[in-house]
């Protein structure tokens, strides 16, 4: 239960919530309802209302009529006809209700996303550890969800867009706050974590966060989502009508299914009616999202100008007086399953967070492997292509090379390949390549160019580098078909295959001459 003025206590502070003053006025008569309807005379009112009453009742009348002209024909009409034509009103009927049905049924909360279970999260860890991936982000976040759960407190996190409010709020529920990083004025940089106690005597930990869609503040915003999904309550904050980016976000936090309340903030910036009209919107936009939505005033400073005595006027800056008591009574009745209650959504929230993280994770960790991979393979072919004696015209693809090559990817991907699939896969990569032979090796020419003294070295080094070019082009593209796919697709990868044999420009290919070069010295050394 919230104390007398409606806050908590923190520590041995009493921390007391007031009302801000009346209702403004700024934007009251844009609201006035005024409209030429009411400036007509009440008489010609009077007789429109008639007329249109009139026109109603004929039609009513011509209606009823009709239909039991129909009825009449339906009876005169034979009894296998009746049935039937019975039989498609009623099953339209039926259709027609199940349609307003769905469209009036009373909208349930989703159910909260999916989280897998921590043994699997620890074991993909596990796994990307040993291929070298930095994972002490990820062992982090299960450290401290095992540690908050410890504190035996609750946490919750103040989310929202830049500047609705979130640090004020923070600083008038905790405003005698001695935390160890104390909550500061300004655009907020990093989370920032502010004790102050419930009504029951629990510990409440409220999180302030860096706003989110600020410019170039994607790093920031990660930090804010992932504070979010570490709390038991998230207190979505706004400061008006949501916007579709708003809307997603309180979806997005929603679908945790962890208590969530949307607060709008600065409501000493419109009158009663104003405020009550912003609410039922919000209450319209949020629906089943959330469990409640709230308006509330954080304070935050005004600036204003004092005329003093001698006639001139000084710039004043004064805070405004909070008015929170909805939060707080919001807030008590949400945390009164205490850290246990609250516990079981707070870990399914964190651990659908990390299993997002790892996918990430092991995304890019394969991408960088399939990369190794490609590159070793190019440096094959190039010191094969070297090896051959005398090149011929056409580029026929090295075989056992690339049928190793799809061999590795496939099992990188963990997509199942038998040798008939490989083989095949190799066919139809030559069949692409006979193509585009002529390009892969104006391409080579051309880039060949930018190292000086290797032209006069001949057709071997120019065939060897267009082989440079042949296995990483295949092995990109294989790549980018399996991670998309997830199976072995000719049709794709050669698709893939074209658009990189064709692709002559760029650090791709500065690389691969590169590579050529580097193979060639070692072998004349
Ligand atoms: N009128 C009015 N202004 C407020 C209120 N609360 C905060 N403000 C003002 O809004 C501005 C932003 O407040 P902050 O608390 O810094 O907002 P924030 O959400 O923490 O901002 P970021 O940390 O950048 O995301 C400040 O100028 C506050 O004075 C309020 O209830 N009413
Ligand atoms: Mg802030």
């Amino acid at each position: 239960m919230p104390n007398r003025t409606g806050g908590f206590e923190n520590g041995s502070v009493k921390i007391a919530f007031t009302r801000t003053a009346g209702p403004g006025t700024s934007a009251s008569a844009r609201l006035e309802p005024h409209t030429r309807m009411l400036a007509m005379p009440r008489r010609f009112r009077l007789l429109l209302a008639a007329l249109a009453f009139a026109a109603l009742a004929w039609l009513l009348f011509a209606a009823a009529e009709r239909a039991l002209a129909l009825a009449q024909r339906f009876l005169q009409l034979p009894a296998w006809l009746q049935w039937t034509l019975g039989t498609a009103l009623g099953l339209f009927a039926l259709a027609g209700l199940s349609v307003l049905w769905w469209l009036l049924r009373p909208r349930r909360a989703r159910r909260p996303v999916a989280a897998p279970d921590r043994p699997t999260l620890e074991r993909r860890i596990g796994q990307l550890q040993e291929r070298g991936a930095d994972t002490v982000a990820l062992t982090g976040e299960l450290s401290e969800l095992d540690r908050r759960r410890a504190t035996e407190r609750v946490y919750m996190a103040l989310f929202g867009e830049v500047s609705t409010g979130k640090s004020t709020l923070v600083r008038a529920l905790a405003p005698h706050a001695v935390a160890p990083s104390d909550v500061r004025g300004g655009t907020t940089r990093q989370v920032l974590h502010v004790d102050a106690v419930l009504p029951d005597g629990r510990t409440l930990t409220l999180a302030d966060v860096p706003g989110s869609r600020e410019a170039g503040g994607a790093a920031r915003e990660a930090m804010a989502r992932e504070e979010a999904l570490r709390s038991h309550v998230v207190a979505y904050v706004c400061a008006g009508d949501l916007t579709r980016t708003q809307a997603q976000e309180v979806r997005w936090l929603a679908a945790f299914g962890k208590p969530l309340l949307v607060v709008l903030n600065k409501a000493d910036q419109w009158n009663e009616t104003e405020r009550a009209r912003l609410l039922r919107r919000l209450r319209d936009q949020v629906g089943a999202d959330a469990a409640d939505v709230i308006a509330v005033s954080a304070g935050g400073s005004e600036r204003f100008l004092r005329q003093l005595p001698d006639g001139s006027t000084e710039q004043v800056e004064r805070q405004r007086k909070p008015a929170i008591e909805p939060l707080a009574e919001a807030v008590a009745r949400l945390a009164a399953p205490g850290p246990g209650g609250l516990e079981p959504q707070r870990e399914r929230a964190v651990l659908a967070g990390l299993h997002e993280r790892v996918g990430v994770l092991e995304t890019q960790t394969r991408a960088a492997e399939a990369e190794r991979i490609v590159r070793r393979y190019a440096r094959r072919a190039v010191v094969g292509a070297l090896a051959a004696i005398a090149p011929g015209s056409d580029l026929v693809i090295q075989g056992a090379l690339a049928a190793a090559l799809t061999r590795e990817l496939a099992h990188l991907y963990g997509v199942p390949a038998s040798d008939v699939q490989i083989e095949d896969f190799v066919r139809q990569a030559r069949l692409t390549l006979r193509t585009g032979s002529s390009l892969v090796l104006a391409i080579a020419g051309n880039a060949l160019k930018a190292f000086p003294g290797l032209g006069t070295l001949g057709g071997g080094v120019l065939h060897a580098f267009a082989y440079a070019l042949i296995f990483d082009s295949l092995g990109r593209a294989l790549a980018a078909s399996l991670a998309e796919r997830k199976t072995l697709d000719q049709a794709d990868a050669a698709e893939k295959l074209k658009g990189l044999l064709a692709d002559g420009n760029g650090a791709r290919v500065k690389e691969l001459a590169a590579l050529t070069m580097e193979a060639l010295k070692e072998r004349e050394a």
